[in-house]
């Protein structure tokens, strides 16, 4: 009996490594290397989603603009969300409405905060149920 809870905390902590190695694995590649100089383009359906992020390089705990650019852009509405998140790791939740200036093209501001781990991969989603939730992967500078 003794030996057996034994193994089962074995298993347990098997699993738990496995989980860990498994988030750590699932981390994304940086699909957006460009956003220190330029936009990034992602197709969505049959639309093209692009990211655009200001001032450049973009750095930790700096006020900066997002702009996201769809066409075409008829029948989405006039303010999205975009989730900033690290993949592979539990952050609060940072969210940031961006409102359509011009047609097709939705601005907003927000941080991307420093992460204790020293990390520096973040990850922008559109929330949008309409677009795939599209997202954008790169590292954030200092
Ligand atoms: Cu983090």
């Amino acid at each position: 009996m003794k030996t057996w809870s034994i193994t089962l905390h074995r298993v347990a902590i098997l699993l738990f490594l496995l989980q860990t190695s498994t988030a750590a694995a699932s981390a994304e590649p940086a699909d957006c290397t460009a956003i220190h100089t330029g936009p990034c383009t992602k197709q969505a359906g049959n639309r093209k989603v692009t990211l655009e992020i200001d001032p450049k390089p973009v750095r930790h705990m700096a006020e900066l603009t997002f702009r996201v650019t769809i066409t075409p852009g008829e029948g989405l509405p006039s303010t999205l969300l975009l989730d900033l998140s690290m993949p592979g790791m539990v952050m609060g939740r940072n969210q940031l409405a961006i409102k359509q200036n011009t047609y097709g093209t939705w601005e907003g501001k927000g941080i991307i905060v420093k992460c204790m781990s020293g990390r520096t991969r973040w990850r922008v989603t559109l929330l949008s149920p309409e677009l795939a939730n599209p997202s954008f992967t790169f590292n954030v500078r200092d």
